[in-house]
């Protein structure tokens, strides 16, 4: 139990509401075998809540070649379109139970539901899971000039619901994004990969004990 007033939660999409990760994984893969350069799901794990541009930074550090910042921009996009083929195979069904049932009963107690995402696809996405209405603000990487660990998109998406961030809760599934929730002054509630992260105030197994929680 948090031990304070908490009026918002505040959700990172990918890897938190959806199951994302798989994809960009995929698509990250593909263009690396393409371009030559090692890459692995450890380095893939360093992505995790990180900006388009910045993964690409992290992707090349294997890379013999150095690219222009045309090239490099060439590059993110051919990776975006693999990514968004995927994405177009996504529906309602890839919304579980646990996280439609848990929402909607945090809804009902009266919290502000709210998205931080650093994703630019944010807005498509939760169309395609059914959720392209549902949340009070959405906050993504199209309304932000900083990624996280920069607190900007869990501050702005605060600020689009009206919310108080100290009364905010940020559910995060990376170090990045609790790192900025911290830094938002907001209370950091780490789940999945980040669940043994130094930087969390709760880490939960489960997205159902977000109710326990608050
Ligand atoms: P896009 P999140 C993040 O989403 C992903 O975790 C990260 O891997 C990705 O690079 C970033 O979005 C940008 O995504 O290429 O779709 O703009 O975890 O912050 O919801
Ligand atoms: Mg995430």
């Amino acid at each position: 139990m948090i031990n304070k007033k908490i009026t918002g939660v505040i959700f990172d999409l990918d890897g938190v509401i959806c199951h994302t990760d798989k994809y960009h994984y995929k698509a990250w893969k593909e263009l690396a075998d393409e371009i030559g350069v090692y890459f692995d799901e450890e380095i893939n794990n360093r992505l995790r809540g990180v900006s388009r541009m910045e993964s690409l930074e992290i992707v090349l550090e294997r890379s013999e070649k150095i690219y222009s910042q045309k090239e490099k921009l060439a590059l993110a996009e051919r990776k975006n379109e693999r990514y968004k083929l995927f994405l177009r195979e996504m529906s309602p069904a890839d919304l579980s139970d646990e996280v439609r049932v848990t929402l909607d009963e945090l809804r009902s107690r009266g919290f502000k539901l709210t998205i931080g995402s650093s994703s630019k696809n944010a807005g498509f996405i939760l169309g395609q899971i059914g959720l392209g209405d549902y949340f009070d603000a959405v906050s993504d990487g199209n309304n932000i000039t900083n990624s996280k660990p920069h607190p900007e998109v869990f501050i702005k998406a605060a600020d689009f619901a009206g919310l108080n961030p100290a009364e905010c809760i940020v559910v995060e599934d990376a170090e990045a994004g609790l790192i900025a929730a911290k830094a938002a002054g907001m209370t950091a509630v780490a789940i999945g990969w980040a669940y043994d992260s130094e930087y969390a105030d709760v880490s939960i197994k489960s997205f159902g004990e977000l109710n326990l929680l608050c």
